[in-house]
């Protein structure tokens, strides 16, 4: 794959902070003429002397529009390559309201700074040698972390964890291919290298790749949580215990059959693992053709399609009644997911129950909430204690990781039945190319800009 990347040398700006009342907001401004907009527009007294901005700078000042006062100001000055994006960059403290937020940002604008794309600010960072790729898709992940323990881990990345370990592997790789290129361009230099203790080397840096692969999963489950759906026939009481787990009153309960049609979700923290629960439609035929029939077929066919993306399924009964056919039958859909068995109503009087491994609770009394969260957080544990979460990798990035490593498998049959050792070259100058998607040096300008794509504005 060869590389061709275009750096957009304009000057960009954003407002890199949420727009709303706050202390204060953010105005970024990057590139070329970052300094010179900002001479044109920020002054430090009234009598609007031009600042020469030192580099590494605060000042404090003012912004005028000609002769109009926006407002006063807090300027930071970062000169290249000193900056987040490895260029000039000039950041804007304002008062924190959208309209004087704004009025400061259109003004920047009509200096001629065009407005920046999502994610602009950290893919010029990457294009500036200011981090690898791997570091830049750390930001995104920081920003988005829904759980303290995957932003921690986030951090981690951002501050080279990952880039370093693939770099150290991707190097390896280069420098078997640069032996072997060396023996064939130079033969009467350079000696073959030996087909077994290239094995050895190349099962090494399999090693090395599977110990990263080996957190994809915890890595999926941090960045996207785990779901949680439940299942049961209509009243058992689902969106009572969907409340209990959240402790507020979320959804709708009533004694009424079929009284949840649409799924309602909600995400909380279980030890560092963001948990989405969907409280669903309670499942039973519906044969009539009437209007609330119609609705209600909807919301259960919505349900049996989150049940069976669920990572884990909560399946409910109703004590009181017992356990049913109809019961049975939902139980027999989910007979292959994760799931946790609760009977409720068990404040009332129960009937008999054949059934198994079930936590009993009452809603009512909130009698063994506790239990179900326990059980629940015995899943996450096992998510989380099973799996190597030393590397926190996306799923863009583990499919090259996997690319890579096929590669390298297609290299060890080549040396275990002694190809000539130009043909296995061929597969590790592949290995060399994967890898180097993760770190960004061997990418193509569409994935870029695929991965910038997901950013927010501003940063
Ligand atoms: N006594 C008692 N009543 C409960 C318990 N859990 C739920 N209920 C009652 O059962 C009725 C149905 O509860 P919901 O939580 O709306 O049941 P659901 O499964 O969400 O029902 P649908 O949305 O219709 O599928 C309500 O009147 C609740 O107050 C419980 O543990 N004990
Ligand atoms: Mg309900």
């Amino acid at each position: 794959m060869t590389t061709v990347i275009t750096n957009n040398d304009d000057t960009i700006c954003a407002i890199a902070t949420v727009l709303g009342t706050g202390g204060i907001s953010v105005i970024r401004i990057s590139g070329k003429e970052a300094f010179s907009v900002a001479q044109k527009v920020f002054f430090q007294s009234k009598e609007k002397k031009n600042l020469n901005f030192e580099a590494n700078r605060v000042y404090h000042g003012y912004i005028y529009d000609a002769d109009e006062l926006l407002d006063e100001v807090v300027l930071l000055c970062f000169k290249s390559p000193m900056s987040y994006t490895g260029e000039d960059v000039i950041e804007i403290q304002s008062h924190g309201g959208v309209a004087v937020t704004k009025a400061i940002f259109e003004l920047v604008q009509k200096q001629g700074v065009r407005i920046a794309d999502r994610g602009e600010f950290t893919k010029r960072a990457f294009l500036n040698g200011k981090m690898d790729l791997s570091q830049a898709e750390s930001v995104l992940d920081i920003i988005s972390a829904k759980t303290t323990k995957f932003a921690k881990k986030s951090v981690l990345n951002l501050c080279g964890k990952l880039a370093s370990e693939i770099s150290e592997i991707r190097d390896e790789v280069i420098e078997i291919l640069t032996h072997i290129v060396a023996a064939i361009d130079f033969p009467e230099e350079v000696e073959e290298p030996d087909y077994d203790e290239l094995i050895n080397f190349v099962n090494n840096i399999i090693r090395k790749i599977d110990k990263v692969l080996s957190g994809s999963n915890i890595s999926n489950c941090l960045r996207s949580g785990i779901k949680v759906a439940f299942a049961g026939r209509p009243n058992v009481g689902k969106s009572s215990l969907f409340n209990n787990l959240l402790n507020y009153e979320r959804a709708i309960v009533t004694d009424i059959a079929g009284t949840t049609r649409d799924v309602i979700e909600e995400t909380f923290d279980v030890d560092g693992i963001p948990v989405t629960i969907f409280d669903t439609a309670g499942i039973r035929e519906c044969n009539d053709e009437n209007e609330h029939n119609k609705i209600e077929q909807i919301g259960i066919n919505y349900s049996l399609k989150f049940i069976e993306e669920a990572d884990i399924v909560m399946f409910l009964f109703d004590l009181s009644k017992g356990f049913s056919a109809e019961d049975e039958k939902i139980l027999e859909t989910i007979k292959d997911k994760k799931k946790i068995i609760i009977g409720t109503k068990a404040d009332l009087n129960k009937k008999n129950n054949t059934l198994s491994g079930v936590i009993e609770i009452s809603n009512l009394n909130k009698a063994n909430i506790d239990v179900v969260l326990d059980k629940l957080r015995s899943f996450v544990y096992d998510y989380d204690t099973t799996e190597n979460s030393d590397f926190l990798t996306n799923s863009r990035q583990q499919e090259s990781l996997l690319k890579a490593k096929t590669s390298l498998e297609n290299v060890l049959t080549g040396l275990r039945s002694r190809e000539i050792q130009d043909f296995i070259s061929i597969d590790l100058t592949q290995a060399v190319s994967y890898l180097g998607e993760i770190t960004g040096d061997d990418i193509s300008q569409e994935i870029i800009d695929n991965i910038f794509e997901k950013f927010c504005i501003g940063k």
